[in-house]
């Protein structure tokens, strides 16, 4: 039994599932997650001492690679002030200037320590501005655990048959209406039914927990209308897309304007951090301005947000040239690893947009959950796995994004290239 195994078993013992985080466990592929002992640039390693080109990226903060050393610098020195104080620090308002400055719609951000905080926070204030319940969601997206998310949901749920989690009141996941991703007409029939009671409808502008679905032409568009048509409140849940496909984050690269925005990965630089951002109008509604309640121990942690601070500079200080160098990064991925899959007969789509790509095993464009579930999930596994064995770690299911980060040089991509061309299928 090899060190991964063995940890593995350890693992089972003590935590569910063996691991603190269901995608995390190779649920839809079978076998052992490797343990990871070390990151540094494009590159992990695992317990058996075996290094992986990395396309997971801890699940989307490490842009700028592993252990990028000015995000360790600033945590570092951060870190020799003390961990927590439970007060407010200047960095904690030289992030959110940072975030005002970054995102269009951005005039007051509240950091929280999860995506999931700040999702379930926005519902929340959505919810309370408007004194309405049901929300609309989109199959297949998947916004954190809080539970009116987990109905339809993408990502772990999904991967592991339960998008629709055992534990949530049905009263509660009642209040939470479904319509299929990119389906104008469905969106506005649940308006037509249940306008005057739709507090928010939460989004994902490029979908990335079924896999990566763009929005089709006018779909994010016709959001914004019917929302503003029916006094509902848009959320762009960014938490994957802030950042990531544009400097701007998706509402700069589309040019939709969401009534509140979600945020969390990147702005963390990899240690726990998340953020709900919007007009003052909205956020000032917020405790302790606002009547409505949020709060968390270690909400803009020091090290947390000094983390953040140093990713965003860097984004900020060379965003055209690092943004251009992922986006050709990523366009030289997919184009070679669509060239193998051609090479070898096999029908793919390969969608991306900024650093985020997948890769679908279809003959047909994925549009929405049920497209992406069509795709061939054995070929799937069967990639998943030759990858893993040549040394390239993709996410270990189909209903997850991969990222390329700036440390992802032509060598790997290359060699990632070269492992898809060798695969047997
Ligand atoms: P967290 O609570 O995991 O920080 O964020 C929840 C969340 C909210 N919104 C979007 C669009 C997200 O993608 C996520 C979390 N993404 C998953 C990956 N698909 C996190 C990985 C995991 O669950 O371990």
């Amino acid at each position: 039994m090899n060190a991964n195994s063995e940890l593995f078993e350890r693992a089972k013992k003590s935590i569910p599932g063996g691991v603190n985080s269901p995608v995390r466990a190779f649920g839809p592929v079978g076998g052992t997650p490797p343990f990871i002992v070390s990151g540094a640039g494009c590159r992990v390693r695992d317990a058996d001492g075996r290094d992986y080109i990395d396309y997971v990226g801890s699940w989307g903060p490490l842009i700028l690679g592993h252990a990028e050393p000015a995000v360790l610098d600033r945590v570092r020195a951060a870190l020799s002030a003390g961990t927590s104080f439970g007060a407010p620090t200047e960095r904690e308002i030289e992030l959110a200037e940072m975030i005002t400055r970054l995102v269009p719609s951005a005039e007051k951000v509240r950091l929280v320590s999860s995506g999931t905080e700040a999702t379930m926070t926005a519902l929340r204030l959505a919810r309370g501005i408007t004194g309405r319940d049901r929300l609309i969601k989109f199959e297949g997206c998947y916004h954190g655990h809080a539970d009116s998310f987990l109905v339809a949901a993408g990502s772990g749920a999904a991967s592991h048959g339960h998008p629709s989690s055992p534990g949530v009141p049905a009263a509660l996941a009642d209040l939470t209406l479904v319509a299929p991703y990119n389906d104008v007409a469905a969106t506005e029939a649940l308006f037509a039914e249940h306008g005057s009671d739709i507090a928010a409808v939460i989004v994902e502008p490029v979908a990335g927990n079924m896999g990566v679905v763009e929005p089709l032409d006018g779909f994010l568009e016709k959001l914004r209308a019917l929302t503003t048509k029916h006094g509902a409140l848009l959320i762009f849940d960014e938490v994957m897309t802030g950042f990531r496909v544009h400097p701007q984050s998706a509402q700069g690269l589309y040019g939709v304007t969401p009534d509140l925005t979600t945020l969390g990965k990147i702005v963390g630089g990899g240690l726990p951090v998340g953020a709900i951002t919007g007009p003052h109008r909205f956020m000032d509604q917020l405790s302790p301005d606002g009547a409505i309640y949020q709060a968390g121990t270690l909400s803009g942690n020091p090290l947390s947000v000094a983390a953040g601070l140093a990713m965003l500079g860097r984004l900020e200080q060379d965003r055209d040239a690092i943004y251009g160098a992922l986006e050709a990064t990523t366009t030289a991925l997919a184009d070679g690893v669509g060239d193998a899959l051609t090479k070898a007969g096999i029908p793919h789509q390969i969608p991306h947009v900024g650093s985020m790509f997948c890769v679908y095993f279809s003959d047909q464009p994925v549009h929405n959950f049920a497209d992406a579930s069509r795709a061939d999930k054995d070929r799937f596994n069967s990639y998943f796995h030759q990858l893993l064995a040549s040394g390239v770690s993709v996410a270990p299911s189909p209903f997850e994004a991969g990222f390329v980060s700036l440390a992802h040089d032509d060598a790997a991509v290359n060699a990632t290239i070269d492992a898809v061309s060798k695969i047997e299928w």
